[in-house]
């Protein structure tokens, strides 16, 4: 351990929303920060943000932003990463970046700690924090496949438009508004990623995040199902994938079904290796009407598991409920982890 050490930090995205929780995380002392350096987009640089109590100025992110920085975490979208956090990385800081950018890049660990903290050992440089739904399904996955092994898994989604950014929640505010005033809703952001049309997103439901790709799939269950397969190590695992938006402000949920490879086992067996798994909160029981809900589990750091149920018809067929904060464990809390664990193990 190396806990007396002190690092010099950069949160690149400093503004937005996700970068917003992790200087809040920072805060926490995860491990000693020296210096923070706050960047933005021109739009931002000039303005105050607050760490520790401290009021810092925000600086626009260059290529000469990283000089004497240790770690530079990345939340301002794929583009700037592409561009700066090779920089980052010439300069001498490891990079911890939210993008997709670099995770499908087999010289780039994609690490969600619980599950595969080991791959850190082989950075390079950059290390990838995966797509908010993805963490919190291979966060819930991993006792399963470690005791059962793992077949198949096919997820529907129900996310928050929190992951879509500061904008979108904006637009689901107003778009309330205009809809309880019976004026007409106007809609400029969602489904995030496309340029073409956009849906009023209040009262309604959107299975469409990001843009479409030309196999019927949209990018944002592409990512799910091939970091999925990254991150667990299991290039054959058989993932479907369906995303859609809900008028919800934070947390993802997904309905989960699975099947093992292990066969015989019970419902019993399922809830014991979920209520062991690291980070992991089980809350079902039927009898009270105990399940989590996306205000629930918001500001939380851990993932919650319900309504976990034996499928009627398939033998090794089980069905889950798994709800996180996708800007806290989804994003922010688990891009400090990663920090946390290269600091743990002398990796940084
Ligand atoms: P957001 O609320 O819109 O914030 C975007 C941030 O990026 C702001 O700080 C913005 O600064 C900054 N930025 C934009 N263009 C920039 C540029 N050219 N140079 C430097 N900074 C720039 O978005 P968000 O929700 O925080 O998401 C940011 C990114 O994080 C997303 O694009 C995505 O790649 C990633 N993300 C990952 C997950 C995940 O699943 N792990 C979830 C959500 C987001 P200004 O204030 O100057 O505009
Ligand atoms: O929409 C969501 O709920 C999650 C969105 C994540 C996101 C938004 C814009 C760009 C990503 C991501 O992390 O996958 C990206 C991106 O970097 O591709």
């Amino acid at each position: 351990m190396t806990q007396d050490k002190q690092y010099n930090v950069a949160v690149v995205g400093a503004t937005g929303a996700v970068g917003q929780n992790i200087i809040k995380y920072l805060e926490e002392k995860p491990f000693q920060v020296n210096n923070i350096k706050l960047l933005s987009s021109k739009r931002s640089a000039g303005t105050k943000v607050q760490f520790n109590g401290e009021d810092i100025t925000v600086e626009e992110a260059t290529s000469d932003s990283f000089k004497d920085i240790d770690i530079a975490f990345f939340s301002a979208g794929g583009s700037v990463s592409e561009r700066l956090a090779p920089e980052a990385v010439k300069s001498g800081a490891i990079v911890v970046d939210n993008t997709s950018a670099f995770r499908m890049d087999k010289n780039v660990p994609l690490v969600v700690p619980e599950v595969n903290e080991n791959d850190l050992k082989e950075h390079k440089g950059i290390i990838a924090n995966p797509n908010c739904s993805t963490i919190q399904m291979v966060a819930a996955l991993k006792p399963l496949q470690d005791q059962f092994g793992l077949k198949r898994v096919i997820v529907s989604t129900y996310q928050a438009v929190s992951g879509a950014g500061l904008s979108a929640q904006k637009e689901l505010t107003e778009q309330t508004r205009q809809y309880l005033n019976d004026e007409e809703m106007i809609a400029n952001i969602l489904p995030a990623g496309s340029d073409k049309k956009h849906y009023p997103i209040a009262f309604n439901a959107l299975p469409q995040i990001d843009v479409f790709e030309d196999n019927g799939y949209t990018k944002e269950e592409l990512k799910m199902i091939n970091e999925t397969k990254k991150i667990m190590h299991e290039p054959n695992l058989h993932v479907a994938a369906t995303c859609v938006r809900l008028p919800v402000f934070t947390s993802h949920s997904e309905s989960v079904y699975i099947e093992t490879k292990e066969s015989n086992i019970t419902v019993e067996d399922i809830r014991k290796a979920l209520e062991n798994g690291e980070g992991i909160i089980v809350e079902d029981d039927p009898s009270t009407q105990t399940y989590p809900t996306p205000l629930s589990a918001e500001g939380k750091k851990e993932v919650f598991v319900g309504r976990i149920r034996k499928d009627l018809d398939t033998e090794n067929g089980f069905h889950l409920w798994i709800v996180s904060d996708n800007l806290v464990k989804g994003a922010a809390w688990n891009t400090v982890q990663i920090a946390e664990a290269l600091v743990n193990n002398e990796l940084v």
